[in-house]
């Protein structure tokens, strides 16, 4: 327990010594600010990519998915709160991290919103399960430092002492929870006492539904009620799963993209997989796993093609058997396998 608390406040003393707020020219210009229509960002658009949009309009882009939801009206949050907590999460996310860092989070919240809107999911889930969803997908790797639980946990950091599992997703989410309670951007403030309960509750649970080993626990599950048809909006159980896997494939739509995009993204999966490789070859002195080593780079399109047929394309396939208006990322994905494989096959 001593232990314990020690890196806790070892943790804490880490992320107190950065700013977590935002500065007030940022908070006022986006305050002002009329807010661009999703049209214009193609938020509603399951292609969509950030790599021509400028920080402006990334911050912009969350604040009107937000309003296109009609979360302010809905949980009385006042505007000013709303952008002062997006430019709070955003400055939580690491520039330096190639990968997981705020354009991963805002692509991320972004495939959660167009799936919210299809007509199947806008129609089935509570305002509260939206809210939840939506602050859980762009916070869902709040700090991330661009290497995984398995490389936290063998380097001896104080993060991972505190938890036995997941240390990586319990961080990004008290880092969440950080913001949320922070002066100022504390968006959740008008829910009552219960409902503040039941969405800091699911937004922990989405968080944590992030980690990989999670979704392959959870999946089997998952794909049987899908291949059944016997997914039950009555079900709180079923609900739950559904919203676990809505965060997954979220957080791996990428592989979905047009194929440039996916190209470019894949390109920075691999520079962030290597980095810490090499940290692991020359920092602890072990050999890191076959995906990291950059010795291994020209495999990267059979590695792609591996990662699509095990983590992606059966999740994108079930979601589609109980979402037909997400049936776009199951094929995106086929697109992108064809892609790989070709590379692969030296073509
Ligand atoms: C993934 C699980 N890992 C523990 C071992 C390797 N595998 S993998 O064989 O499926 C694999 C995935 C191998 C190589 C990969 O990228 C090479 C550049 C990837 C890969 N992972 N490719 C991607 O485009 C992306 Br995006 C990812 C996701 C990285 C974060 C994992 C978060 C999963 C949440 C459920
Ligand atoms: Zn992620």
């Amino acid at each position: 327990r001593a232990d314990k608390t020690r890196a806790k406040l070892a943790v804490t003393k880490e992320v107190l010594s950065y700013q977590i707020s935002a500065s007030q020219e940022e908070l006022d210009a986006l305050e002002e600010v009329v807010i661009p229509s999703a049209d214009v960002f193609c938020l509603l658009d399951f292609g969509f990519s950030d790599f021509d949009m400028s920080q402006t309009a990334m911050t912009q882009a969350v604040v009107r998915m937000f309003l296109d939801l009609n979360l302010p009206q809905e949980f009385s949050i006042d505007h000013k709160t709303l952008c002062q907590w997006v430019l709070s999460v955003q400055k939580c996310y690491r520039s330096n991290v190639v990968y997981h860092n705020w354009s991963h989070a805002l692509r991320t919240a972004q495939c959660m919103f167009a799936m919210l809107q299809t007509k199947e999911l806008k129609s089935n889930f509570s305002s509260l399960e939206v809210l939840a969803l939506m602050i859980a997908s762009l916070c869902h790797d709040l700090d991330h430092r661009g290497v995984n639980n398995s490389y936290i946990e063998r380097s001896n950091q104080p993060l991972a002492q505190l938890y036995g599992h997941s240390s990586l997703e319990h961080h990004h989410y008290d880092m969440c929870l950080l913001i949320l309670n922070n002066p100022g951007s504390q968006i959740l403030s008008s829910l009552s006492l219960n409902e503040y309960k039941a969405c800091v509750l699911m937004i922990e649970k989405h968080i944590l539904a992030t980690d990989l080993a999670v979704y392959i626990e959870k999946r089997t599950k998952f794909f049987k009620l899908a291949q059944s048809n016997s997914c039950l909006w009555t079900d709180d159980g079923h609900r739950e799963l559904l919203r676990s896997m809505l965060m997954t494939a979220s957080d791996i739509s990428a592989i979905t993209k047009p194929w440039p995009v996916q190209k470019r993204i894949a390109e920075l999966v691999a520079t962030e997989f290597y980095a810490q490789g090499d940290r692991e070859k020359y920092e602890l002195n072990i050999q890191p796993m076959h995906v990291m080593d950059r010795e291994n780079s020209s495999r990267l399109p059979h590695m792609q093609v591996d990662y699509i047929d095990g983590i992606c394309s059966p999740l994108f396939e079930a979601l589609a058997n109980i979402c037909e208006s997400c049936s776009p990322l199951k094929e995106g994905c086929r697109r992108n396998r064809k892609h790989w494989q070709q590379l692969a096959d030296g073509k």
